[in-house]
């Protein structure tokens, strides 16, 4: 991966705090590959694979997955790349994800967008959402807020420290949110 023109930009936020949603707007306006490591594992899990007993049940405790496994679900798609723009969105959850994805991909996210949204409102749009997710229950969301509550913050400190965050106000319509990220891609073009 080296060799490759990569450009990473990680996308962070509790749950329901918006990433998916703001991340296919970028892809529309800036040709990025979203690459979502929940939706990576959930295909994992729905393609039978050894693991996959193992990471439906860690999903529905709202508990992070072994790194080497995310890492290299998401290596294995970052290995075939056109543009090699990658938006990773939901990871890395905590400091270990954040090293080992250093360690096996060997490369740092070029800037990182961190969506600051109030706990109630993630309960709110996880809850209205209906696309059939085992984790979208009461319950497990509650487990993911505790997960994502006790485990971010050192991965904020880290970027922060390194001048590499962006913290949006995850509040506002999905189109008033993009127009708080725009500025932060289109600062990359050109
Ligand atoms: N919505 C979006 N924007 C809105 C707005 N501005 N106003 C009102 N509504 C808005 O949005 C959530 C819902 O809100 C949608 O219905 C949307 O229409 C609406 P979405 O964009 O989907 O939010 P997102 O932040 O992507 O929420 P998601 O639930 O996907 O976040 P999670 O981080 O919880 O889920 P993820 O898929 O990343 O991970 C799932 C699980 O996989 C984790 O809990 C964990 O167990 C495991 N996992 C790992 O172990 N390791 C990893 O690296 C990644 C995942
Ligand atoms: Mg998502």
């Amino acid at each position: 991966s080296k060799e490759k023109n990569l450009f990473i930009t990680f996308v962070l936020g509790g749950p329901g705090s918006g990433k998916g949603t703001q991340c296919a707007k970028i892809v529309e306006n800036f040709g990025y590959t979203h690459l979502s490591a929940g939706e990576l594992l959930r295909r994992e899990i729905a393609s039978n694979s050894e693991d996959g007993a193992m990471l439906l049940d860690t999903i529905k405790e709202g508990k992070i997955v072994p790194s080497e496994v995310t890492v290299k679900l998401i290596q294995k798609e970052m290995e075939s790349c056109g543009n090699c723009k990658f938006l990773i969105d939901g990871f890395p959850r905590n400091e270990e994800n954040r090293i080992a994805f250093e360690q096996i991909i060997g490369a740092e996210p070029n800037n990182v967008l961190f969506f600051d949204c109030p706990e109630e409102e993630m309960i709110k749009r996880v809850l209205s959402r209906n696309e059939g997710r085992v984790d979208d229950n009461i319950d497990t969301i509650r487990k993911r807020l505790k997960v994502f509550a006790a485990s971010h913050h050192p991965v904020i400190e880290h970027y922060s420290k390194k001048g590499k965050l962006y913290k949006i106000d995850a509040i506002g319509t999905e189109d008033e949110i993009f127009e708080r990220v725009r500025p932060v891609f289109a600062a990359c073009e050109g």
